[in-house]
C-alpha cells in the first residue's frame, strides 16, 4: 500500500495535473437557472450547497468574477467563534459554530476546523467588566464562555507578557474553548465540490455587470459571458456589495474599507490558541505551516484596494511585540489586504430587498469567515422560502429604517 502511494505521488507530480480529476466541473453557463448566486466566496458557495441540500433547489449557478475563494474567503485570518454580545447575533454565529462542528463530515472534505480556543484579552477594569457581561450573556444563550485571570492567561500562553509593568497590563480574558480556526481555502473548495456534486454550476471568470429587472421583479443578470436569466438572484459579494446594489438601483448603508493581514516566516509550534487584544489592537495565532498569522484593525479610509497603508502595518507589529516581546526578531513573510463592507451596527445584512426575487447577504465586515456555513444556511432558507429564517430575521435591511440595530462593535473585536 505504501509503495503504491509513493508511486502514485510521483506519477501525479510528473503529470502536470493533466490526469487529476477536477474537484468541480467548469460548465458553460446555461441561459436559465432557478437561482443565480453572485459571488463564489465561502458564503456564496455555502448558499448554493444548502439550497441544493436543504431545499432541493439544484438548478443553481454560482457566478464568480475571478476564481472561487479569491476574495475575502482566501484572505482572512480564519478565526471562528460565536461569543457575540446580543442574543440575535450570538444565536446566528452559534448556528454557524454548530455547522462547523460537523462540516468536514457533512462535506466529506477536511476543512481543518481546529477548536483551539480564542482568548479576548482585558487590560483595564472596564475591559474586564465588559468581558464579564459578554461571558454571562453567552452562557445565558447556551454558548460556552469563561472568564480567566492573568495568571491563567500566563500559564496557558507561553511567552505572553503578563508583567504588571506593561503599557496595557493583562488583567484577564474571556475564553471560548470551542472557538478556533479553520483552513479558509479548504472551506471554499469543500463547499464547491459538495455543491457541484448536487448539480450546482460553478462558473468562474464570469463577472456580473448588470442586474436585470422587469418592473419591481428581478429577471436575471448581465455578465461578461452573456445574459443569464433567473427569477431569483442572491448577491454575496463581500466588499463589492454597494457596487452590485447600485446595479439594481439600491443603496446600502455600508462603508467599504481595506483590512490587512500578515504572516511571519514559519516557526516551530509556539502558540496553540488564538489571542486577540482590543486595547493594544492586534491578534495572533499560528498556522499549521508554522507561520504566525497576525492582524489588526481596518484601514481608516474607504477604498476598494485589496491592500493597505504602511502605518497600519507598523501599528500592528507594535501591538504584537508589546504582547510577545520574544517575537521581536521574527521576520515577516507576507502582507495582503481584502475589502470589508461594514454596516453602522457592525452586523450583517441577510435580507430580501424592495426588488422581488433579489436578495442580499453582505456587511459582514471584518468577521464573516466564522459565519460562512451559518450564513449560507440562513441565506439559502431566505431565497428558497422568500422569507427570512427566524435566525436571520433581525438582520433584515428594514432595521435601518425601524432603528432596531444590533450593536456588535464590542464583539466584532480587534478589527473594528
Ligand atoms: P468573498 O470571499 O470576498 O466572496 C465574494 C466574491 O464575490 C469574491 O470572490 C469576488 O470576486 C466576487 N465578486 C465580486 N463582485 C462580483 C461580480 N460583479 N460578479 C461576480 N463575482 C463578484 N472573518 C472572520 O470571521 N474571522 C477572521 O479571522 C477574519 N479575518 C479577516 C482578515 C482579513 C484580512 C479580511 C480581509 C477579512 C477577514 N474576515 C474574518 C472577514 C471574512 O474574510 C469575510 O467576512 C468573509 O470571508 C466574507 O465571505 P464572502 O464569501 O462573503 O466574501
Ligand atoms: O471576527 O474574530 C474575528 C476577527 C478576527 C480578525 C478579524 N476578524
Amino acid at each position: 500500500m505504501k509503495k503504491y502511494s509513493a508511486f502514485s505521488l510521483i506519477r501525479n507530480a510528473l503529470s502536470h495535473n493533466r490526469k487529476w480529476r477536477e474537484a468541480w466541473r467548469s460548465p458553460e453557463p446555461k441561459s436559465d437557472y432557478d437561482v443565480i448566486i453572485v459571488g463564489g466566496g465561502g458564503h456564496g458557495l455555502a448558499t448554493a450547497y444548502y439550497l441544493a441540500k436543504e431545499h432541493g433547489i439544484r438548478n443553481v449557478a454560482v457566478l464568480e468574477k475571478g476564481w472561487i475563494g479569491g476574495g475575502n474567503t482566501g484572505r482572512n485570518t480564519t478565526i471562528v467563534r460565536s461569543n457575540y454580545l446580543w442574543t440575535e447575533a450570538s444565536l446566528l454565529y452559534e448556528q454557524s459554530m454548530k455547522l462547523w462542528e460537523g462540516l468536514s463530515q457533512d462535506l466529506n472534505y477536511n476543512v481543518m476546523f481546529s477548536q483551539r480556543g480564542v482568548y479576548n484579552l482585558g487590560h483595564t477594569l472596564q475591559d474586564m467588566r465588559d468581558i464579564e457581561r459578554r461571558v454571562n450573556a453567552n452562557r445565558l444563550n447556551g454558548i460556552d464562555a469563561e472568564v480567566v485571570n492573568a495568571e491563567q492567561v500566563g500559564k496557558a500562553i507561553p511567552f505572553i507578557n503578563t508583567s504588571p509593568d506593561a503599557r496595557y497590563p493583562i488583567l484577564g480574558a474571556s475564553l471560548q474553548r470551542r472557538a478556533g480556526v479553520a483552513r479558509h481555502d479548504a472551506v471554499a473548495w469543500g463547499f464547491a465540490r459538495a455543491a457541484d456534486a448536487r448539480g450546482v454550476d460553478i462558473i468562474e471568470q464570469c463577472e456580473v455587470t448588470g442586474i436585470n429587472r422587469e418592473g419591481d421583479k428581478v429577471t436575471g443578470v448581465e455578465t461578461t459571458r452573456g445574459t443569464i436569466n433567473a427569477p431569483r438572484v442572491g448577491v454575496v459579494v463581500a466588499g463589492n456589495a454597494s457596487v452590485l446594489a447600485a446595479m439594481a438601483g439600491l443603496r446600502l448603508p455600508i462603508e467599504s474599507h481595506p483590512l490587512q493581514a500578515f504572516v511571519s516566516e514559519p516557526l516551530k509550534p509556539v502558540i496553540d490558541t488564538v489571542i486577540m487584544s482590543n486595547a493594544v489592537h492586534g491578534y495572533i495565532s499560528q498556522s499549521d505551516k508554522g507561520e504566525l498569522v497576525i492582524g489588526a484593525g481596518i484601514d481608516a479610509y474607504n477604498g476598494y484596494g485589496q491592500r493597505g497603508s504602511f502605518h497600519t502595518i507598523e501599528h500592528t507589529m507594535q501591538a504584537i511585540i508589546e504582547l510577545f516581546p520574544v517575537l521581536s526578531r521574527v521576520r515577516m513573510l507576507r502582507q495582503w489586504g481584502g475589502i470589508v463592507d461594514v454596516c453602522p451596527d457592525a452586523c450583517p445584512i441577510i435580507s430580501k430587498t424592495p426588488v422581488g426575487g433579489l436578495y442580499f447577504n453582505c456587511g459582514w465586515g471584518t468577521g464573516g469567515f466564522k459565519a460562512t456555513p451559518g450564513s449560507g444556511w440562513a441565506f439559502a432558507h431566505t431565497i428558497a422560502q422568500d422569507r427570512p429564517h427566524e435566525l436571520n430575521a433581525p438582520f433584515d435591511l428594514e432595521r435601518f429604517t425601524t432603528g432596531a440595530l444590533i450593536d456588535e462593535h464590542g464583539a466584532a473585536a480587534v478589527a473594528h
